[in-house]
């Protein structure tokens, strides 16, 4: 069978590694080295000058690390992709390749609270300008775009206020345009959404979420074309440094080969949750794209294979209502994060966008009230137990 043809479930498993070229080791080795020799001073020359293939120094490549870089690059259908030191790594390597002082980011309407701390960052000392856009329709994306939109950011679904955006709608514009579209693919990864199918330049992950999966990792991803991320190796990954070890590319590649299997888990789950959730008495508002009910309904179903593991939701009451009410839960985790086997709940307003200030907050409807529940794998069951006795004493 040929490469091209294989299955997702497949390429978790065996894309980018062939034991037979690491003395027959089924899983791949972590070379655990911050450098490699050269044979002669004329190797070592050939090799910074590229023009002979092979590894320097484990900042500008490893081969764990290399054989994480090409399995993402074949999940998100690009062409190459990048493993970095964290989430925020990623997307300030490909935020400050894509863009130079005096140009403009368009930004979906909510985006992670350091992202949005990073957009502060260069425009406060690049003169990099940013707005943040609706994207709900093709005359308001339009409108948006100015002469010196560098490139448009999204996320989707948007941490944490669950709404989505149009991938193949904004790709169709920008294109026009000749404007890159980056895509933070973190809470859906590869087996739900694969934005550079839909038209879409670049995708950025966290991979400390659910590709890495079990909550013991801090890591990026990047992927896009050969070019760019040839481009990005060489300049804002290599010279800024946000690199992954070949230890914590070797646990994604772990994670990664149970991604699918997790993923439809994590789905099911929350499914049964939002039905527990969605007419309880305490409940305010719930946010799921799977809620025929979510405005963006329809673009869940034309774009995303599955609903994803996460719901937020508010409660009737305040913040400190719904402090409360976390306070009570027994089984589910008070933390940041989500993607783990643990189910987790935090409170964005003063948790991940506590560094947004509170009329920004306000205009990306995160509201004192909101929780966001990132649903684990355990019995459902026992999870809406859980649940059900914290809301009760609220
Ligand atoms: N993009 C999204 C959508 C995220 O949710 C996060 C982290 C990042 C980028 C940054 O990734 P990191 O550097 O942490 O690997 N989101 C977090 C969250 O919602 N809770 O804790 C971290």
């Amino acid at each position: 069978m040929k490469d091209n043809k294989r299955r997702f479930e497949t390429e978790v498993i065996h894309s980018g590694y062939q034991p037979n070229e690491h003395y027959d080791s089924l899983v791949p080795p972590i070379y655990q080295t911050s450098t490699f020799t050269f044979a002669t001073a004329e190797q070592g020359e050939q090799r910074f000058a590229g023009n002979e293939e092979g590894f320097i120094y484990s900042r500008l490549g490893n081969p764990t690390v290399k054989i994480l870089d090409e399995r993402i690059a074949a999940l998100e259908k690009g062409e190459a992709a990048l493993a970095f030191a964290s989430g925020m790594a990623a997307v300030s390597a490909v935020l400050m390749a894509l863009t130079q002082s005096g140009d403009h980011i368009l930004c979906s309407k909510g985006v992670y609270g350091c992202t949005y701390g990073l957009l502060q960052i260069l425009k406060r000392k690049y003169q990099i300008s940013h707005d943040f856009s609706l994207m709900d329709s093709k005359e308001e994306l339009e409108r948006s775009i100015q002469a010196n939109t560098a490139c448009i950011y999204i996320e989707t679904p948007i941490n944490p206020t669950m709404k989505l955006v149009d991938l193949q709608m904004v790709a169709e514009i920008a294109k026009a345009k000749g404007i890159p579209v980056v895509v933070d693919n973190t809470f859906c990864s590869p087996y739900l959404q694969t934005p550079l199918t839909l038209g879409c330049q670049v995708v950025i992950h966290s991979a400390t979420k659910y590709i890495c999966g079990h909550g013991d990792v801090i890591a990026g991803l990047a992927a896009g074309s050969k070019d760019l991320m040839e481009q990005i190796a060489r300049t804002t990954q290599k010279d800024v440094g946000g690199v992954l070890s070949s230890f914590d590319a070797w646990l994604l590649l772990r994670g990664l080969k149970t991604l699918p299997v997790r993923m439809d888990r994590h789905c099911e789950n929350a499914e049964k949750l939002f039905d527990f959730l969605k007419d309880h008495p305490k409940v305010e508002a719930i946010y799921y794209p799977g809620d025929r009910k979510h405005a963006d309904y329809q673009i869940k179903n034309k774009q995303m294979k599955k609903s994803g593991g996460l719901i937020s939701f508010t409660v009737k009451g305040t913040k400190e209502t719904a402090q409360r009410f976390i306070n009570q839960l027994q089984l589910i985790k008070i933390a940041v994060s989500l993607g783990d086997a643990e189910t987790l709940i935090q409170h964005p307003a003063t948790m991940t966008h506590a560094a947004v200030p509170a009329a920004e907050r306000k205009r990306m409807e995160i509201e004192d009230n909101l929780l966001r529940l990132s649903v684990g794998l355990e019995a459902w069951e026992d999870l809406i137990e859980d649940l059900e006795q914290a809301l009760a004493k609220i």
